[in-house]
């Protein structure tokens, strides 16, 4: 039996993972259930360390081996917040506008793949199965061969894959989609995402499509398909019933009775569609006037990657419209907005999911999107609320029974949310259900499993 090697920017402790999230629990039972070793970056930056080199930590816990990597500032500001979230993140959920081509955070983030890869190998064992993770770590298959590993190795990418005309503005695009085809088994959220790349190839690399998820380029194979990643639907539906979800689900519903909730959840980033989400809102008041009073939306923006100026901005100009919305339309007793720049701890979560009547998920883009299946799993399937998602969500090629909007066009959006508030039982029921079903059917473990039995399965070069 091979031992499973887990390799992504951040390592959880699996035995504290569900204060994480979902992710981390997926990962972590991957590794509990026949031990294994998962591989990352520390979150320590040194001062002052050279480029390129980093002192590793190793612990144990239960039978998982966790071994970390410290960065030093220059490689961090290079790698982590220039090349993997000042480029690749933008470009992929195809905002330009905000991309930073600086050239030299290109070689900070090659330089600490080099650095990982190099780390990585003397820990690895012949039989190993390496499933690196997402897009801080593209090259590092390539650099793992590089160093002569004929291990098998799978990678995942959490984010979108742009279509190639956008793809091509990164100068770099060649050598990364090249690095690709270092693994054995590449996947994706959605089947649009596995179109981009099979368009991709055959567009800039002449690639050959073997059969449905064979591709042949750069004189290696690889298996490319949608693996859309799901949530671990008992577990969070179970999470309704503690103590802190039930009390935070009952004060809100005493708090809201007679009215309507609506709700979003999200890390604070410009790929989730805030400030059109707030332009909705104030749509939504005006062209419907009997939410004046009744409708409030509960908007938890939590901190993220604050570091980068593009995150600032996109602060102020949230704080800026829920100003104005609240001054405009709010009154002694009713506030149309309650704005949360702050965590929320995972307990209550899903005892707020519950008490909202209608869920906005309304993100320009998105790889795939857990909020929308974790606000699903958490309703009450006799008076289940409505889920609103974006049809730029890669969730949306599954949740075909959401109201699906596009979140540029605010007027179209506040329409849709109006039906979702007038929706009758008999309709929500219906539609939860089906959701309820496709959740189930691709949840956390059967990603997991079915990425790790196309690893397991596929016959190396
Ligand atoms: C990337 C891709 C893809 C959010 N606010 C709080 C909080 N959260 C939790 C949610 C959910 C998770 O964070 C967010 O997951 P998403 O999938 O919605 O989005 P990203 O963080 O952008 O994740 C995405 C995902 O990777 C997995 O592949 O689906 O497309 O962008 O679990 O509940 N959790 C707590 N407090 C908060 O305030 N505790």
């Amino acid at each position: 039996m091979s031992r499973l090697v887990v390799v992504s920017n951040r390592v959880a402790d699996p035995r504290k993972a569900s204060a994480a999230g979902g992710l981390a629990v997926a990962l972590g039972e991957a590794l509990s259930s026949d031990g294994g070793l998962w591989f990352g970056w520390s979150g320590i930056i040194t001062e002052g360390g050279a480029p390129g080199e980093g002192a590793i930590h190793t612990r144990q816990a239960g039978n998982v081996r966790l071994v970390t990597v410290d960065l030093c500032r220059e490689d961090h500001d290079s790698y982590y917040l220039g090349y993997s979230n000042g480029v690749l993140w933008p470009v992929f959920h195809y905002r330009l506008d905000l991309a930073d081509f600086d050239a030299g955070y290109v070689a900070g983030y090659r330089r600490v793949n080099q650095m990982l890869a190099r780390k990585l190998v003397p820990l690895l064992k012949p039989d190993d199965l390496i499933w690196i993770h997402d897009y801080h770590l593209i090259p590092l298959a390539a650099e793992l061969r590089a160093l002569d590993c004929r291990q098998r190795i799978g990678f995942f990418l959490h984010i979108p894959l742009p279509p190639p005309l956008i793809l091509a503005a990164v100068p770099q695009h060649e050598w990364l989609i090249r690095s690709l085809f270092a693994c054995d088994v590449v996947g994706f959220q959605s089947q649009a995402d596995v179109e981009h790349f099979s368009s991709y190839v055959g567009q800039e690399a002449v690639a050959e499509k073997l059969d449905a998820h064979q591709f042949r380029a750069f004189g290696r194979r690889v298996h490319a398909q949608a693996f859309p990643i799901g949530i671990d639907v008992d577990e969070f539906a179970a999470l309704t019933q503690t103590k802190e979800a039930r009390e935070t689900h009952a004060h809100l519903r005493k708090e809201y009775a007679g009215r309507h909730l609506l709700l979003g959840v999200e890390r604070m980033d410009y790929s989730k569609g805030l400030p059109q989400r707030l332009k909705t809102f104030r749509e939504l008041l005006k062209k419907y006037p009997e939410n004046i009073g009744s409708a409030t939306l509960i908007q938890i923006a939590s901190p993220s990657r604050e570091a980068l100026d593009t995150y600032a901005g996109l602060r102020q100009e949230l704080e800026s419209l829920c100003g104005a919305i609240n001054g405009d339309f709010g009154d002694l007793d009713w506030m149309p907005v309650r704005y949360i720049h702050r965590n929320v701890s995972r307990r209550r979560l899903p005892g707020l999911y519950r008490a909202a009547d209608v869920a906005l998920v309304t993100p320009l883009r998105d790889g795939m999107n857990l909020v929308a299946k974790e606000f699903i799993a958490a309703q009450d399937p006799d008076d289940p609320g409505v889920l609103v998602l974006s049809r730029f969500a890669g969730a949306a090629e599954e949740l075909r029974e959401a109201i699906l909007v596009n979140p540029y066009d605010t007027f179209g959006t506040a329409e849709s949310i109006q039906l979702a508030l007038q929706m009758p039982l008999a309709e929500r029921q219906r539609r939860h259900q089906q959701l309820l079903e496709r959740i189930r059917s691709h949840d956390v473990h059967w990603w997991r499993e079915a990425f790790l039995s196309a690893l397991a399965e596929c016959v190396p070069e």
